[in-house]
């Protein structure tokens, strides 16, 4: 088999560099683990960055995202039982965020691929790169019991935090990156009319988050400690310390009903530089983690692919590699901006084990701080909004 770009990871990352590939009239093939059925089952981001919808919608991507997806204005804060701050993205930096599952995402991105007759593998076993310094590198895999080779210019590893392609990189290159948080996520999905906006919540219980994926679908969380299990969180035990954490007249309009997903996610921070190592080129969780408190790690997955997507385009034109030369310090500057504003909202919304009542109150002090002060307001809106992709 050859292609010019050999794409490892069929998730959101690899699909929509693929797409992106196809518009420009340069050809790819997919290697994704996992079947087909699998990939879309995941329930996972919700939040889509003005420059994610961009792009989605420069690519054919649209449609069913502006009829099913819920835009937003900013997002709000509440702790202490009572105070409320709104991160107004339209009023500080006129953009919108969308909700939009990203589950949909990904069924947009499969169902794009059909149309195109896309060279899509799933249930690709033991994909492995090779040649990666050389001009001419090349993928091994199995499929269906049988060895192959795919010949290509260039391999993307978009195949996540544990995947082969970052692990490819020689270790002498690589560096990492990494903070792991004492605490997770218990997410829970009900068929139930969500409130009408985000609502993050900072308690001394814990943190909390009120999301939505359309009208009638609900995306809730709660913080939990590290070893917290989910058939220990029955619904009711769920609901009952979700309202716990939010000021009564909001707790008192969350509408409870069974959940149809449940589910712990552990909280990380993580980076590897660089993101490219001669024909390989890192792109997505493959490259970077971050915790979902700042509703990142889909957005930069996003990036980077609109980042490598334009130096391949330029390659392929006319032989300029400029912008691989420059893509990974590139894809990194956003990364390293998305990394810290993740980190400084999760700093400022979680409750760590050993806080006492000073830590408590300084967060909430922060928080009155960001309410009090349009300089602060229009810091974080400007970041929670997604910064500008950087000029070619
Ligand atoms: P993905 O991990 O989505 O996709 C990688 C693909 O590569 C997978 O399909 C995998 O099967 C495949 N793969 C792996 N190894 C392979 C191999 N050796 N060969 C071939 N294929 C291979 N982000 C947010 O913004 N908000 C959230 O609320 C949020 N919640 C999350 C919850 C969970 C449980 C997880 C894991 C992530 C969450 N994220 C969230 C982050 C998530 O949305 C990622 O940022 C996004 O999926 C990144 O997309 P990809 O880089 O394509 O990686
Ligand atoms: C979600 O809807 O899943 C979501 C929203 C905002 C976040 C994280 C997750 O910061």
């Amino acid at each position: 088999m050859k292609t010019q770009v050999a794409i490892i990871g069929g998730g959101p990352a690899g699909m929509l560099l693929s797409e992106i590939l196809h518009r420009a009239g340069i050809d790819s093939v997919v290697l994704e683990a996992k079947s087909r059925a699998y990939v879309l089952s995941r329930i996972r981001a919700g939040v889509l960055e003005q420059g994610t919808v961009d792009v989605l919608r420069e690519n054919g991507l649209g449609e069913r995202m502006d009829r099913d997806g819920h835009a937003h204005d900013g997002a709000a804060i509440v702790w202490a039982g009572r105070d409320r701050y709104f991160i107004d993205a339209w009023k500080y930096v006129g953009k919108r965020f969308m909700t939009y599952g990203q589950t949909n995402i990904q069924e947009d991105l499969y169902a794009a691929a059909d149309r195109r007759q896309a060279r899509l593998i799933n249930e690709a076993e033991n994909v492995l790169p090779h040649g990666l310094t050389s001009q001419s590198p090349w993928v091994t895999f199995r499929h269906n019991g049988v060895d192959e080779r795919l010949d290509c210019d260039f391999i993307a590893g978009c195949d996540g935090f544990h995947g082969v392609s970052r692990k490819s990189i020689p270790a002498a290159i690589l560096k990492e990156f990494e903070k792991v948080y004492p605490f997770g996520w218990l997410g829970v999905l009900s068929e139930t009319p969500p409130l009408n906006e985000l609502i993050y919540c900072n308690h001394p219980r814990g943190f909390a988050l009120a999301s939505q994926r359309n009208p009638m679908l609900s995306r809730y969380y709660v913080q939990v400690p590290l070893d917290a299990r989910v058939e220990d969180w029955s619904d009711d035990r769920f609901w009952t310390e979700l309202k716990a954490r939010y000021p009564r007249e909001i707790a008192d309009a969350i509408v409870t009903g069974p959940s149809i997903e449940k589910s712990i996610a552990p909280l990380r921070s993580f980076v590897a530089e660089p993101m490219r190592h001669g024909r390989l080129f890192l792109a997505g969780d493959a490259a970077h983690i971050v915790p979902p408190t700042g509703a990142k790690g889909l957005n930069l997955a996003v990036s980077d692919v609109f980042y490598l997507a334009r130096a391949l385009k330029a390659f392929y034109a006319g032989g300029s590699e400029r912008l691989l030369d420059g893509y990974s310090d590139m894809a990194l500057r956003r990364v390293w901006s998305s990394v810290r504003f993740s980190w400084w909202m999760t700093n400022l919304l979680h409750r760590f084990p050993g806080t006492t009542e000073f830590e408590q109150r300084a967060q909430e002090g922060e928080l009155a701080y960001l309410a009090s002060s349009r300089h602060a307001s229009a810091s974080v809106a400007e970041q929670y909004a997604g910064l500008p992709f950087e000029e070619a």
